[in-house]
């Protein structure tokens, strides 16, 4: 399976339903009073973490997703039916962006965690609760609130325990496949893996780790070079580390060293990350031979911290369980880290009662979301709901910029989707 560490969905959550204008109606009462009911809720789009997924993958087959609407209310006061929630499951690990902005919008880590990721339009109000002293027979009703439309970027950011670093052809895919159930690709050239592998190991014990093969990081990876740079944001979540030697490189004390100064210049966080160096491919006898020395050159280093560094051939499955076990062992040692650097980012809601008005061909065209949800939910067919949403044009002051700007008697106003006609 490859493994999927993006997605954009569109979501879109219910729209409300409408109240209505319905009046009693009795047997010898010819007017009763009103009872138009309101409309039910629309439902909300919401993201839940669900901990048995570990990839993006099922989002490549579904991109849309719409929530149901409200009911509308019905007479005697009936309430429409409020719509249930359209929850879309994640996989633990999952960062959520606006796909417009870009702006971080939540980031799901634990079991059942969730946001809500649009939310569904209130039910338009009924009739009923127009009634007062003055008004008695009120025709008049809201429209449901318009449904809230997104475009959503979703981001897997890898929750491995163990992340497996080094330069490219070094093993680590072939390390991963022998210790888990993963089956990465493996070749002899630079560059194989496009893609962090996941894969499971079983240490007995009902006690497992999960491990990832991230792809071969180079020189300059953390300035976009090669492949490495999109996944070192996979390593800031791995608690630990098996930094890989290849056996056969040309100098692989200097691949070592590069590759931590890469980890540092990224993150500064994870040159501190606990690693444990590997030497592999020590089934070829110029690795067998260069290793004594090799491995007095890391412990001069201090290499690997408190566990020294380890030879291995991951072909030959020498001492690879040795090094797993050693790993579990830094693992249990080392503290969960708390919450991620990144917090999502909350902006200054712009004024809803803010409105602009251009002059177009057609008409005068007014832009500003309190209006156009206040159109969006008027009806046109009652007079009564006519004049308030002409109160509302008034009240915001819309009416005096349109005069000031010149309105004439018959000229159009556009809002949303509803052209209106000016009359003084
Ligand atoms: N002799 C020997 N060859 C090995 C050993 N481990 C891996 N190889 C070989 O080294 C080559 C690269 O192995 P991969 O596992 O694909 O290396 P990688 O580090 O995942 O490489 P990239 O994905 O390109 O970064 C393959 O030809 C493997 O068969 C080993 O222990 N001994
Ligand atoms: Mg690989």
């Amino acid at each position: 399976m490859k493994f999927i560490d993006q997605a954009q969905i569109q979501v879109v959550s219910g729209k409300g339903g409408n109240g209505i204008v319905h009046f009693r109606r009795e047997k010898y009462i010819p007017l009763g009073g009103p009872d138009g009911g309101d409309g039910g809720r629309g439902g909300d789009v919401i993201l839940e973490v669900q901990p048995t997924m570990n990839t993006l993958a099922s989002f490549q087959h579904k991109q849309h997703f719409q929530a149901e609407s409200g009911r509308n209310g019905g007479g005697s006061n009936k309430t429409g039916r409020s719509a249930e929630d359209l929850v879309i499951y994640v996989p633990p690990g999952t960062v959520i962006y606006d796909g417009e902005s870009g702006d971080v919008v939540g980031d799901l880590v634990n079991a059942g965690e969730r946001v809500v990721i649009a939310k569904g339009g209130k039910g338009g109000r009924g009739n009923a609760r127009f009634a007062n002293s003055r008004n008695q027979a009120p025709r008049i009703a809201e429209k449901g609130e318009p449904s809230e439309e997104r475009l959503i970027r979703l981001e897997l950011r890898l929750i491995a325990d163990i992340g497996i670093v080094g330069v490219p052809n070094a093993g680590k895919s072939t390390l991963l496949s022998v210790v888990t159930n993963a089956r990465p690709k493996i070749a002899a050239y630079p560059f194989t893996t496009l893609q962090p592998n996941l894969g499971v190991a079983d240490l007995g014990d009902e006690q497992t780790l999960v491990l990832a093969d991230i792809p071969g990081l180079i020189e300059g990876a953390h300035l976009g070079i090669g492949l490495g740079h999109e996944f070192l944001r996979h390593i800031q979540r791995t608690r630990v580390l098996i930094h890989l030697l290849d056996g056969l490189a040309e100098d692989p004390l200097l691949d070592f060293a590069q590759i931590n100064s890469e980890l540092a210049l990224f993150d500064p966080q994870l040159r501190d990350k606990p690693q444990i160096v590997a030497f592999n491919k020590m089934d070829m006898p110029e690795a067998h031979e260069r290793w004594p020395e090799i491995e007095k050159q890391l412990l001069k280093k201090g290499a690997g911290g408190k566990i020294k560094p380890v030879p291995i051939s991951a072909l030959a499955k020498t001492n690879v369980r040795k090094l797993l076990y050693k790993a579990a062992q830094i693992l249990s040692e080392t503290p969960e880290r708390e919450a991620e650097v990144e917090l999502p980012v909350y902006r200054m809601e712009s004024n809803p009662q803010e409105f602009t008005i251009v002059k177009e061909n057609q008409g005068w065209r007014v832009n500003g979301a309190a209006i156009e949800r206040a159109a969006a939910m008027t009806y046109w067919e009652y007079d009564q709901s006519v004049r308030r949403f002409q109160r509302i044009l008034q009240s915001l002051g819309i009416e005096e910029e349109l005069r000031q700007m010149g309105i004439q008697e018959g000229d159009s106003v556009l809002i949303g989707e509803f052209e209106l006609e000016w009359s003084d």
